[in-house]
């Protein structure tokens, strides 16, 4: 049986269109699920939306629309523009569905009985202009005043149900130090425990005045259950079918520091709660929760007032111009992965693109192709003389691809890519060292020449699967060019790759188009 790897993306509010943050974590969850599949794993990817926010009726209403349409509507766009980036999700949730909402209902009634939510009154600082509350040390750090528009913030107390969180500081401390790896990055853990360790109070998880947006509470029509709880469910509404099942518990949650909190602190003790419930024995808590920074633009914040994100029209100008497979270049090797910010910069991306992209992995794709065409006829020859400078190339390789894999499996991104690129980079060290143009004019060093090009061969053999997973329509054309096999299903491909000597000779090798065409700014 092969491994099994689930990987999520947050579900996307339908109450605006996508952008640059929404295609940027896809992107991510995309690559380590290309990745993981190669590594022979039996992947679940699942991405979608969120559509019960009462932003969604308030846009609805503002488009003359009804909830409904409008969610319609944007979800519809949310899924183009996956599908047009080609990413490989196997579903697409949207909470509006029924297999998601009789499942939610079913969670929160077996909660309900296990006493872990319950009826109770919510008293706190309530700002009518927001329509929201503050919890006290808020409201006193506002001087009582409603941070947005400085009116006096009012004293009032709800009926709401309640998910009884402050009983699982405990387990959440437990499963922390248990499992190291729970959280990624690791600098974002000590402020997650600190915030656990000044104690929980339980959370509302029903508003009422819904206007029957929402699912209402099992049993209680005049309460809807809060949108964050019915969207954190999705992980597991989906996957809670006869043939999903074994994908539980989720092997990685991607999601950026935004909603940190939601995803590694009240969605395991959810589950916590769950799993205790009769009949949910085998909901058990997420392997890990990888919380990634934001991407800002040209230098700022992206908000709504400077109207400035990257949005699809952008997004699909870059594709246009640089291919899809660039763009989630750039992403993965310059975004903000770690714990800090990166900026969208398009000076940023054509520096990167040309330098590394151009100039090192197609230039040297083409150059060997060109070589193998020019001394052997087009097709990969058998190996002949000895090369000394070969060894240090294998050396070099093998230390990349040694950097590449730990970077993969902690989704260092970033590190992954300068560690794939190497491969590229060493090989035109070699070529520089060994100078077989220069070679080729004796033919005294034709030996020498045909080791040369299957050297390098075996070099972007290697270096193309380490980049596939972050460049799949690309690298498939390098395997497709010098005849390299696809990876097949459900075998360990990475692992596989790493041993030199693969390729066989007498296949024919096509030059091609430059893989990546130099970019020249428009004067
Ligand atoms: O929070 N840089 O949905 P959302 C990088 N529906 N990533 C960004 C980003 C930026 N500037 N802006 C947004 C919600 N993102 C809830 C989630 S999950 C059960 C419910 C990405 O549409 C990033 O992944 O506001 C962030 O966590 C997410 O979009 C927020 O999307």
């Amino acid at each position: 049986m092969p491994e099994r790897f689930y990987v999520t993306t947050p579900i996307y509010y339908v109450n605006d269109r996508p952008h640059i943050g929404h295609v940027y974590t896809t992107t991510v969850a995309d690559i380590v699920a290309r990745y993981e599949r190669l590594r022979g794993k039996e992947v679940f990817f699942l991405t979608g939306t969120d559509e019960h926010a009462a932003k969604v009726v308030d846009s609805a209403e503002a488009h003359d629309m009804t909830a409904q349409e409008w969610a319609d509507r944007n979800a519809a766009q949310f899924q183009k523009a996956f599908e047009d980036l080609g990413m490989s999700h196997d579903d697409f949730i949207r909470t509006t569905e029924d297999r998601h909402k009789t499942r939610v209902l079913r969670y929160v009634q077996a909660m309900m009985e296990s006493g872990d939510v319950y009826l109770g009154e919510y008293e706190g600082w309530y700002d009518a202009g927001q329509e929201e509350y503050l919890p006290e040390n808020k409201a006193r750090e506002f001087e009582f005043k409603s941070p947005i528009n400085g009116k006096p913030l009012v004293k009032k107390s709800e009926k709401n149900y309640f998910f009884r969180l402050s009983g699982y500081s405990d387990g959440l401390l437990a499963h922390l130090d248990e499992h190291p790896d729970f959280l990624i990055p690791p600098a974002r853990k000590n402020e997650l425990i600190g915030r656990i360790e000044e104690g929980l109070n339980d959370v509302p998880i029903s508003r009422t005045g819904a206007d029957g947006w929402g699912i209402p509470m099992p049993g209680d029509e005049t309460h809807t259950i809060y949108v964050w709880i019915d969207a954190l469910f999705n992980y597991l509404t989906t996957v809670d079918t006869d043939d999903r099942r074994a994908f539980w518990p989720c092997t990685m949650h991607l999601l950026a520091k935004d909603i940190l909190w939601f995803h590694a602190a009240i969605w395991p003790a959810m589950l916590m709660a769950l799993g205790k419930c009769p009949g949910y024995e085998w909901v058990g808590l997420p392997g890990q929760v990888c919380a990634h920074s934001f991407w800002i633009a040209e230098g700022r914040k992206m908000s709504k007032s400077l109207g400035n994100f990257v949005d699809m029209e952008r997004i699909q100008d870059y594709v246009e111009r640089f291919g899809v497979d660039a763009l989630r270049y750039f992403l993965a090797g310059y975004g903000p992965v770690g714990a800090s910010d990166r900026d969208f910069a398009e000076a940023r991306f054509i520096e990167a693109y040309n330098k590394e992209l151009a100039n090192v992995v197609g230039n040297g794709v083409n150059r060997v192709a060109t070589m193998v065409g020019k001394y052997c006829d087009g097709t990969l020859p058998e190996p002949g003389d000895p090369v000394p400078e070969a060894e240090d190339l294998r050396t070099s390789v093998h230390a990349a691809y040694d950097r590449y894999v730990p970077a993969m499996d902690s989704v260092r991104l970033d590190q992954a890519v300068e560690a794939a690129v190497d491969v590229f980079r060493a090989m035109d060290v070699f070529i520089d060292r060994t100078q077989p143009f220069k070679r080729a004019k004796d033919p005294a060093e034709a030996g020498t020449v045909r080791t040369i090009l299957r050297e390098c061969t075996e070099a972007i053999r290697i270096g193309s699967t380490l980049l596939s997973p972050i460049m799949p329509e690309r690298m498939g054309e390098v395997w497709r060019r010098y005849g390299f096999a696809e990876p097949a299903p459900g075998v360990d491909s990475m692992a596989a790759a790493r041993a030199w000597s693969q390729v066989a000779g007498g296949t024919s090798v096509e030059k091609g188009d430059p893989l990546f065409a130099r970019y020249q700014p428009p004067a």
